[in-house]
C-alpha cells in the first residue's frame, strides 16, 4: 500500500507511534509517505520506502496565526497526487482530521480515504474545548475510518463527543526486538558508579505527567537508600523539577538528560520507571520501560491500567499519592529479585499484549477493511 501519515514531529506520545509505526510498515514492504511541516523525532529517512514532505506554511503580515490546517490540506493533496496515495492515515484529531476531510474533498470524485487515530489530549483536553469540540467531533464522524489506542480513550470519545459511529481499539505498540534489556550499553556505571537502583522518568514534562511527583517520590526513595533518578525530556515543568531538586539536596543524584534519541538504550539501564501522571490515555513511555524489563509505578488514570497491571508488571497508585509510590519503589528496590522478577513479567505481557509484530497487522487489516468499504 501507499500510505500518507501526519502526525505531530514533535516529542510526544502520538508523533513517536505515528513514526514507530510508518517505520514498521515500511520494513513490511508499503511506501510511507509522512506529511508534516518537520521530519518527526525518531524517523531516520535512511530507511527504503520512507518518504518526507514538508508542509511549508506560508506567513504574512495580517497572519497572527499561519494557517496551517490549510497549507497541510494543500500538501496532502499534492502528495495524493504525485505519488498515488491509497490512504491517508492521520494521528491526534486536531487538526490532521480536519485537514484530511478537506483533502478528500478537493481530491474528489478520486478516492482519497482517511483515518483518524485518537491519542489522547486531543480528546480529553483539547479536543472537549469548546473551541474545538464540534470541529473534533465533525472531523471524527467524517472519517472513513477511526482507531483508539485505549478502550479508555475509546469510552471517553463516544461518551463527550456523543460519537455513534464505530471506532476500532488498536492499542500502541512497541519492537520488542529493540526495547529489551539487551540495549543497555552500560550507562548504569555512569550514572550509577556504585550500583546505586536507578529510578526513570520519560515524558515531555507538561503538567498533566506530573513531573515533580517523580522528584518527590525519588526524595523519598532516597531518604531510605542510596539511588539515582534519571529524566528524559523536556518541557514547561523542568524548571520547577530543578528548583525542588534544587531545595531537597539532591543535585549529585538526579540527571537531567533532555530529549534524547534512542530512548531503548537508556531505558534499559533502569530498574524502577516512574510514571505519575494525572492522565494518560496509555502511557507509551511506560510499555517501552517494561518492553526493556523494568517494573513500572504509574497512576491508576484513563488507560494506564490496561498497560501495567497491579502487582505484576509493577504497581499503580492515585494520581499525586507520592508516599503510596514511595512505599511501592522502596519495596521493589530493596528487594532486587524482586525487582527483577517483575521487570521479567512486565517484559512478558508487553510482549504478549502490545508487540509490533501483532499490532502491525492489525492496523494492515485495518487499512484493507476501510479500503474496500470506501
Ligand atoms: O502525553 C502527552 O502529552 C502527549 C500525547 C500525544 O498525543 O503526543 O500523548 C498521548 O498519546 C500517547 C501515544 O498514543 C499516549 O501514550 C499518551 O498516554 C497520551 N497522553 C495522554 O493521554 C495525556
Amino acid at each position: 500500500m501507499r500510505i500518507g501519515i501526519t502526525c505531530y514531529p514533535t516529542y510526544g506520545g502520538s508523533g513517536v507511534v505515528a513514526t514507530e509505526l510508518g517505520i514498521e510498515l515500511a520494513a513490511r514492504g508499503h511506501e510511507v509517505h509522512f506529511i508534516s511541516y518537520a521530519p518527526p523525532i525518531r524517523l531516520s529517512l535512511d530507511g527504503e520506502r520512507l518518504h518526507f514532505h514538508e508542509v511549508e506554511v506560508v506567513t504574512y503580515p495580517l497572519f497572527d496565526h499561519p494557517p496551517y490546517t490549510l497549507a497541510l490540506a494543500t500538501k496532502m493533496l499534492e502528495v495524493f497526487e504525485s505519488e498515488s496515495l491509497d490512504l491517508l492515515h492521520v494521528h491526534y484529531a486536531i487538526p490532521h482530521s480536519v485537514s484530511a476531510l478537506l483533502a478528500r474533498s478537493m481530491a474528489a470524485p478520486r478516492g482519497l480515504p482517511f483515518i483518524t487515530t485518537l491519542h489522547g489530549t486531543d480528546i480529553t483536553l483539547v479536543g472537549s474545548n469548546r473551541s474545538y469540540l464540534p470541529i473534533t467531533k465533525f472531523s471524527i464522524e467524517q472519517s472513513d475510518g477511526v482507531t483508539s489506542i485505549s478502550r479508555y480513550l475509546l469510552g471517553k470519545t463516544l461518551k463527550e463527543f456523543d460519537i455513534k459511529r464505530p471506532i476500532e481499539v488498536i492499542p500502541n505498540f512497541v519492537n520488542c526486538d529493540l526495547y529489551s534489556r539487551a540495549a543497555d550499553k552500560g550507562l548504569a556505571a555512569h550514572w550509577a558508579p556504585n550500583g546505586e537502583p536507578i529510578l526513570m522518568h520519560l515524558s515531555n514534562f507538561r503538567p498533566v505527567k506530573r513531573l515533580t511527583d517523580a522528584v518527590e517520590i525519588f526524595t523519598l526513595v532516597r531518604a531510605k537508600m542510596p539511588a539515582k533518578l534519571v529524566l528524559i525530556g523536556d518541557g514547561p515543568d523542568r524548571g520547577a523539577a530543578e528548583y525542588l531538586v534544587r531545595k531537597n539536596k539532591l543535585e549529585k543524584d538526579v540527571f537531567f538528560l533532555g530529549k534524547q534519541d534512542a530512548v531503548y538504550q537508556k531505558l534499559a539501564a533502569a530498574d524502577l520507571f516512574l510514571l505519575p501522571s494525572q492522565l494518560e490515555s496509555f502511557g507509551l513511555a511506560a510499555l517501552e520501560a517494561m518492553a526493556c524489563e523494568v517494573p513500572v509505578i504509574g497512576t491508576n488514570a484513563g488507560g494506564m491500567p490496561e498497560v501495567v497491571e497491579h502487582g505484576v508488571d509493577g504497581y499503580l497508585v492515585e494520581p499525586g499519592d507520592v508516599q503510596a509510590a514511595a512505599r511501592y519503589a522502596i519495596q521493589i528496590l530493596s528487594r532486587p529479585d524482586r525487582g527483577r522478577e517483575m521487570g521479567k513479567a512486565a517484559r512478558v505481557d508487553a510482549k504478549k499484549k502490545f508487540c509490533a509484530n501483532d499490532v502491525i497487522p492489525a492496523y494492515e487489516a485495518y487499512y484493507k477493511r476501510i479500503l474496500s468499504e470506501a
